[in-house]
């Protein structure tokens, strides 16, 4: 890969390895999409999903906040769902609505119907997005790939969209727990694959977004969602041990030990929890990567600074990627996300 342009910036992979920074690096979590006009005017022409398949489309649209916000790291636009998709199920985005499984899986039995996939080949779009978009970046931010957890998409895959209870879901894992264990262990193979594989295409650092552990109880996480989820780690750093792997267990506090006892090298946090009692929890293990409320953003501009002052002093100069504690919501002003941003980046070399 050595004919990619030469990191100008390496802020966030320094961060996510908690050597010291000139500041504290920042992303945001879905910054790439609806709240952007530029998005929504591309999106206006082509299908979510084809904008997802055409490198070209998906490289545009990930380096669209870039031209807005200096961004320390740049996430691939694609979607978690590609990999129920590569494993054979339909999804379709419903305009307001999200994403839709006409034919979810209804029982142990429909695991037949999933097929084994090349996921070099079915999720080439993926790989050739982040080869052009690392180009076109030049260096001047980290280019992070991903994947959804096990977990999660297990839940998708389920209950055929999003869901208040995900009681479908949970049914499974108390009614068919060895089913369960299969599927989330087939899916955790796709997972490492596809991650090896964007990290091979120009990916430098991938996360994994496990959006709906805080369902599980501490013990059905540590049974069912944890085991997946070390197994992608340790697979990827098999065989790329210098790429850092970012966690990001929503509503998972409780699991934020056993997290750091992985092989992942920074743990996400959304809003719920407290920056001072997760680093005495991790201490020197991971990274911490996080977790302003998104509805700061809603506020006024000398709130949102205050309250990443808050953020900052609360996490501390070293091993801190400033985020959101979730994404971006479509209502939200770009105005305001820059603001963000660049009190991030004010407030953090005042204070190192
Ligand atoms: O019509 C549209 O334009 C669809 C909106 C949209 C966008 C912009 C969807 C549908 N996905 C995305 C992009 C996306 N999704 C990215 C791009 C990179 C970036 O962060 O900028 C990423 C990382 C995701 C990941 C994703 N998709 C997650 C995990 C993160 C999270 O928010 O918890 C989840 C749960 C999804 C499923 C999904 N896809 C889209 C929607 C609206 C949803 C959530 C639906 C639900 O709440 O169940």
């Amino acid at each position: 890969m050595s004919d990619f342009p030469p990191l100008k910036n390496d802020t966030f992979l320094r961060a996510a390895r908690r050597e010291p920074v000139p500041y504290t690096p920042v992303w945001m979590m879905r910054q790439a999409g609806r709240y952007l006009p530029e998005y929504r005017a591309l999106r206006a022409m082509d299908a979510f999903f084809e904008v997802v398949r055409t490198p070209e489309l998906a490289t545009e649209v990930t380096l669209q906040p870039l031209r807005r916000f200096p961004l320390d790291a740049a996430i691939i636009f694609s979607d978690i769902l590609v990999i129920p998709q590569a494993l054979g199920l339909r999804v379709e985005m419903v305009k307001g609505k999200g994403p839709h499984f006409p034919e979810p899986l209804a029982g142990p039995a429909d695991l037949a119907r999933l097929a084994d996939p090349d996921v070099r080949r079915d999720l080439g779009y993926v790989m050739e997005a982040l080869t052009r978009t690392r180009h076109a970046l030049e260096g001047r931010a980290a280019l992070i790939g991903f994947c959804g957890a096990p977990w999660t998409l297990m839940a998708y895959m389920i209950e055929g969209g999003g869901s208040k209870t995900f009681s479908a879901s949970k049914t499974w894992l108390y009614r068919h727990p060895e089913a369960s264990r299969s599927l989330l262990d087939r899916i955790a193979e796709v997972c490492a694959e596809f991650l090896i594989a964007q990290i091979d295409a120009g990916a430098q650092a991938v996360q994994v977004f496990d959006s709906w552990a805080g369902l599980l109880s501490p013990e059905a996480f540590a049974a069912f969602a944890l085991p997946p989820l070390r197994a992608i780690a340790d697979r990827v750093k098999a065989v790329h041990p210098e790429v850092p792997c970012i966690v990001f267990a929503r509503g998972a506090f409780y699991a934020l030990d056993a997290l750091a006892d992985s092989a992942y090298d920074v743990i996400g946090l959304d809003w719920t929890m407290d920056p001072r009692e997760a680093r005495r929890i991790v201490g020197t293990r991971a990274a911490l990567q996080g977790n302003l409320d998104p509805c700061i953003l809603y506020a006024e501009p000398d709130v949102i600074r205050a309250e990443v002052r808050r953020m900052l002093e609360a996490f501390g100069p070293v091993g801190h990627i400033a985020n959101l504690g979730h994404g971006m919501h479509p209502d939200h002003d770009p105005a305001h996300a820059a603001v963000f941003v660049e009190a991030v980046h004010a407030f953090s070399r005042r204070t190192s």
